[in-house]
């Protein structure tokens, strides 16, 4: 049986859960899709440690320079502007992200619970101490190349992208915002994400333990046995104005 809008229009709090997906129509590379250039031999997951950049820090700072000036490049779609929209029509929505980049801000999100940081914000790997001033984005990092990270002001250590690393812990007072949403919402939409990385993916499957509905929204199908998962199949830039336009017209 399909998902019927109506539940959305009558829900008290929404949960908008995102991945990669959500990005990709704004030409963001998903964490599914192949690296390429001096990336190419590696999977994310090595990079995206603390060991694969203490292994080095000139490949990784370059790979997150590199995202940086494609996410700068880039606009919010029509998903994330549609996510933005849904806030003013439901009492409560919370907008829980496992994407490091600025999109959904940029769509006029407000709130938003950055489960895996934000790459828009520097630390000293050695002693923490955020960076004091704006970190610099060559204009050539877009194209892909090796570059050496500023050093810490303090203790001149590297400096680290703000995002959580594979092996890094969670911060955990967004993720029990999260987890705490998940567990009053009475509708979840899941948009494109595989559902692979934890904690995070263990979120969906909270939100329908505790009675809500959950929705996922991806092009690629997404197991549903539950009688509350349901899926609506296509890309987040075209489905998510349409379920609203049903929802709410
Ligand atoms: C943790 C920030 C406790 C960085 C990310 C061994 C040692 C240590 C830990 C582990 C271990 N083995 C397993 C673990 C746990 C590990 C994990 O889950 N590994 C997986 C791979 C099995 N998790 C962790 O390490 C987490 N920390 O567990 O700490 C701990 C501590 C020490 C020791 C043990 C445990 C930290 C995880 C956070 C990692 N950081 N990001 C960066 O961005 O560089 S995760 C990163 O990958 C993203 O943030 C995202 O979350 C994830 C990719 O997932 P998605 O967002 O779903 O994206 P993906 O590309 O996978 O899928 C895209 C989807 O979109 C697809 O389904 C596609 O069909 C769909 N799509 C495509 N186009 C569209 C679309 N949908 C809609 N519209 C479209 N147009
Ligand atoms: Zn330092």
């Amino acid at each position: 049986m399909p998902f019927d809008p109506t539940l959305l229009a009558q829900a008290r709090h929404v949960v908008v859960f995102t991945g990669a997906g959500v990005s990709a129509e704004s030409g963001i590379a998903t964490f599914r899709d192949k690296l390429t250039g001096l990336w190419a031999r590696f999977d994310p997951a090595q990079l995206a440690s603390a060991e694969g950049f203490r292994a080095d820090p000139a490949l990784v700072w370059g790979w997150y320079q590199m995202r940086r000036a494609g996410i700068a490049k880039a606009e919010p779609n029509a998903g994330h502007l549609a996510i933005a929209a849904l806030a003013a029509q439901v009492p409560k929505l919370t907008l829980v992200t496992q994407n490091v980049d600025d999109l959904h801000e940029r769509a006029g999100s407000r709130a938003v619970l950055h489960l895996h940081g934000r790459l828009n914000a520097f630390r000293c790997l050695d002693c923490a101490r955020p960076a004091d001033e704006p970190v610099a984005l060559p204009e050539d990092a877009v194209h892909g190349r090796r570059i050496e990270p500023p050093r810490c002001a303090c203790c001149a250590g590297p400096l680290r992208p703000g995002v959580v690393w594979f092996g890094e812990m969670l911060p955990e007072a967004v993720l029990e915002q999260a987890f705490a949403a998940a567990r009053q919402c009475d509708v979840l939409l899941s948009v494109g994400t595989s559902g692979l990385v934890q904690p995070a993916a263990s979120i969906p499957r909270m939100a329908l333990a505790a009675g809500a509905t959950v929705v996922h929204v991806n092009p690629q199908p997404v197991p549903c046995e539950h009688p509350r998962a349901f899926m609506l199949p296509g890309k987040a830039g075209e489905v998510l104005p349409q379920l609203l336009r049903q929802a709410f017209a």
